[in-house]
């Protein structure tokens, strides 16, 4: 676990169950050796205490007590039976990879001249926009005001009999929440990717290869319980299936050596390789995650029409940027946005009440009832004849254990003036032919923390959701803040591939497409908090990127 920013320390804190002032994040993250620091800290606060201070980080540091206690256990963490573990971010894959030589093999190989950089995108004058197919850095933007465009030429209402939505991933909730669900939920994970990788490989349960003689040539498809850098610094990697444990070795000086920092735990991938001659240990010569395929030819819409991807809306937080929300409303009366007849947000509609320590100070209002109220009244903005689709956030009033369900009847009701549709997070939403995936993006942290930069960042975001493609699931690695529901399935599982990959929750904007699948985290509307100004989260406020949904290509509008 790299822990040098405060992101970082923040995440790997909230993943040991703290809260922290974000004094004494910043703190931490600039100590001399902040895993240290941390460690310290977690030894000598005292048990009574409910939020980690300054104060406490101060004196761990000063009194450095003994160090090299290194919280968290590792060996008991079968990611099969005990959920509740927290991982030890000792067995990570972050990004100090000893034995990577080769940084070139299992990376992606995509993207459709995307900058990378989204905010390189748009200028900050009026509603800009960008193409992906474009030269992104080249804002195109008119510098007209939104007003001014609507009072040249207005919007042409849609065609109604046009418009189509389906909508899958509305879960009603069937766990109780028992041990056996846990069980049942992993099993379900399980037989689902494993029947993704089963083509891959000609693989064997655990039983039948610890019976195979020495020197054997042996497969299988197992759930990542345990990944460890060896005295030598090799990788041990231990794979479960239904049947127990196997441990397999990924020699360092090996290409698929650098695959091992993907990894992330109680994720399903295929290996093959040759077992020892004792016959204990499988020496993996080829690794496999369960992928979008690379010639995978997206669907698209028989006519020209568009969606605007947003989230993280946040209203009723003081940072809530009315005036860019009134701007992008504006601009969707225009003739501009004429075809734009989809809106699809993913998650955090408002600000939400006590989701994190002091956020009570931000809010600008401060009952969230009244919050979803104000909400509303933002969506009635928005044109009439364009069909909304939401699904919740970690800030919204539905349970946090993905996965989410949809908003209930009476918040239902506080935001039915506009006539949205609701679903549940994560939900694949079909917009005239095209399967968009949505998922408001909470894994997206965990997968930043985990995963070396090259792989992962706030930076670009998109990076982290080509992760989540490539295991095929949005949620891999559990007991972080990732929280999971038991169910008797696993809803987070993407058994079917997305023409369009859409999240938010980290506030940046990126998109880029992963073996053809146009994803795209969408910023917020929310300009930077306390919080985010203490960890140098510096968001992306205020974009729309736009989808023409019969080519799958990109705009990106700027309504800051
Ligand atoms: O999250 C916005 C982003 O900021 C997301 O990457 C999490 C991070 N964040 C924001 N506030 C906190 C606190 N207090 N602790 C840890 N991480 C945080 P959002 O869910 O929209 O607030
Ligand atoms: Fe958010
Ligand atoms: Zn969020």
């Amino acid at each position: 676990m790299p822990l040098e920013t405060p992101v970082h320390v923040a995440n790997e804190l909230a993943r040991r169950g703290y809260n922290a002032e974000p004094e004494a994040v910043t703190l931490i993250a600039s100590a001399s050796d902040p895993a240290g620091a941390l460690e310290r800290t977690l030894e000598t606060v005292p048990d009574e205490a409910v939020k980690l201070t300054a104060d406490h980080v101060k004196e761990a540091i000063e009194t450095r007590s003994r160090s090299g206690g290194q919280g968290g256990d590792v060996g008991a963490s079968p990611g099969t039976d005990d959920p509740g573990r927290s991982a030890d971010p000792t067995v990570s894959t972050g990004e100090s990879d000893p034995g990577s030589t080769d940084t070139g093999s299992g990376a992606p190989v995509e993207t459709k001249g995307v900058s990378g950089d989204g905010s390189a995108a748009a200028s900050d004058t009026g509603a800009s926009t960008a193409t992906v197919e474009a030269d992104a850095d080249q804002p195109t933007g008119t510098g007209q005001s939104s007003s001014e465009r609507a009072s040249e030429s207005g919007r042409t209402p849609a065609d109604p009999d046009a418009q189509s939505i389906d909508i899958e991933g509305d879960i009603s909730s069937t766990g109780t929440g028992e041990y056996a669900d846990f069980v049942a939920v992993f099993r379900d994970r399980y037989e689902k990717l494993s029947k993704q990788l089963r083509g891959r490989v000609n693989h064997r349960p655990t039983d039948a290869i610890e019976s195979m003689p020495g020197g054997s040539e042996a497969a299988m498809v197992g759930m990542v319980s345990d990944i460890r850098s060896t005295a030598s610094g090799h990788w041990l990697v231990e794979l479960e299936d239904t049947n127990g444990t196997f441990p397999c070795l990924v020699m360092k000086d090996r290409d698929i050596a650098d695959l091992v920092n993907e990894l992330l735990l109680d994720e399903v991938i295929a290996v093959d390789g040759t077992l020892a001659d004792d016959g204990g240990i499988l020496f993996v010569d080829s690794l496999y995650f369960p992928e979008i395929p690379r010639t995978y030819e997206p669907s698209t819409a028989d006519r020209e029409v568009e969606a605007a991807l947003i989230s993280d809306v946040h209203v009723g937080s003081q940072e809530f940027e009315a005036d860019a929300w009134h701007r992008f409303t504006d601009w969707l009366h225009t003739a501009d946005a004429d075809r734009v007849e989809y809106l699809l947000i993913a998650g955090d509609m408002v600000e939400g009440v006590g989701v994190y320590p002091g956020q009570d100070e931000e809010l600008d209002i401060v009952d969230l009832y009244e919050q979803y109220e104000r909400f509303s009244e933002y969506l009635k903005e928005v044109p009439g004849d364009v069909e909304i689709v939401m699904i919740p956030g970690n800030h919204d009033a539905v349970r946090l254990a993905e996965p989410q369900p949809a908003f209930d009847e009476e918040l239902r009701d506080i935001m039915s003036a506009h006539d949205a549709r609701i679903s549940g997070n994560p939900s694949t939403v079909t917009v005239e032919g095209v399967d968009v995936l949505m998922y408001h993006g909470v894994s997206l942290d965990e997968v930043i923390a985990e995963l070396p930069d090259e792989k992962a960042t706030y930076e670009e975001p998109h990076k982290p959701m080509y992760q989540l493609l490539k295991k095929r699931h949005v949620a891999p690695q559990f007991g972080g803040q990732t929280r999971l529901a038991p169910e008797k399935e696993d809803h987070l599982v993407i058994e079917s591939v997305p023409d369009v990959f859409h999240s938010g929750h980290v506030h940046k904007l990126g998109y880029g497409k992963y073996h053809n699948v146009l994803t795209i985290n969408s910023g917020c509307w929310q300009a930077q908090t306390d919080f985010q100004k203490s960890v140098n989260i510096d968001p992306d406020v205020a974009f729309a990127p736009i989808v023409s949904l019969d080519t799958l290509d990109l705009r990106i509008h700027d309504f800051e």
